[in-house]
């Protein structure tokens, strides 16, 4: 336990649009993006894929490809043309890819990682691998951003569900502190949905948006808590493994 006034803070962030209000006060900034850019790098990392370079424009994907790289891209939740594959975290899963580098461009997730990147220590949270890194930052104890990478710069449920979830952890470690109303909004939220996430997504944006799609194996993977022991760090532009 802490004493109570040399608690680090946590604060959620819910989306790149208001990050202007928090970026000064942290040491470390965590990228939520549930459904889907988070989960699919936790994905690539756990798989073995060496790196993902995240990229905020299909154009710079498409720059990769021409010097040869590996590239993905995705917008409205699909495929762009003439990239292989786009970010459904079951791409990342074929061992082709084991040892790799890929550039990826997702609608928000890389844009919120790349907005983040002014922090020294950026590190990628899914629902997947939220425990390894709600430990991860109770052990290191320094203040915490969790920043959603919402929808076109809106809130959204999925993001906010596994940053109030993180927050609750950090909190419940005697560590930390929080003091903006966005924290304890997510913190119930989160509560509210634990029991089952994807029932409680069930009208969600972006779960609708899925859906229509055929994307819903996608977002089943993507709630599922735990299934991923990685922490993905941004390390000179490039998403890797912590301990690799
Ligand atoms: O917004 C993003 O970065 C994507 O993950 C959106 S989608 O899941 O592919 O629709």
């Amino acid at each position: 336990m802490t004493p109570e006034d040399q608690r680090k803070r946590v604060e959620v962030c819910f989306s790149p649009s208001q990050f202007h209000l928090y970026r000064t006060d942290f040491e470390i900034c965590v990228v939520i993006d549930v459904l889907r850019a988070t989960s699919a790098i936790c994905s690539a990392i756990a798989h073995g894929v060496q790196a993902i370079i995240p990229v905020s424009t299909v154009e710079e994907a498409r720059a990769y490809q021409q010097q040869g790289h590996l590239a993905a891209a995705e917008r409205e939740g699909q495929i762009v043309e003439g990239f292989e594959f786009g970010n459904s975290p079951y791409a990342y899963m074929n061992p082709e890819l084991k040892g790799k580098i890929i550039a990826l461009t997702t609608t928000n997730g890389t844009r919120a990682i790349n907005i983040a990147s002014e922090f020294s220590q950026v590190v990628i949270g899914s629902l997947n691998n939220l425990d390894a890194v709600s430990d991860w930052l109770i052990e290191e104890e320094r203040s915490v951003l969790l920043l959603g990478s919402g929808w076109k710069d809106k809130f959204n449920l999925e993001d906010t569900i596994c940053a109030g979830a993180i927050a609750d952890k950090l909190i419940d470690s005697g560590k930390f502190k929080a003091e903006e109303d966005s924290t304890i909004a997510a913190k119930f939220i989160s509560r509210s949905a634990r029991d089952n996430i994807f029932a409680f997504l069930k009208a969600s944006s972006h779960r609708r948006r899925l859906k229509r799609l055929n994307l819903n194996e996608d977002v089943k993977y993507c709630l599922t808590t735990n299934t991923l022991d990685v922490i993905p760090v941004l390390r000179n532009g490039q998403i890797e493994n912590l301990h690799s």
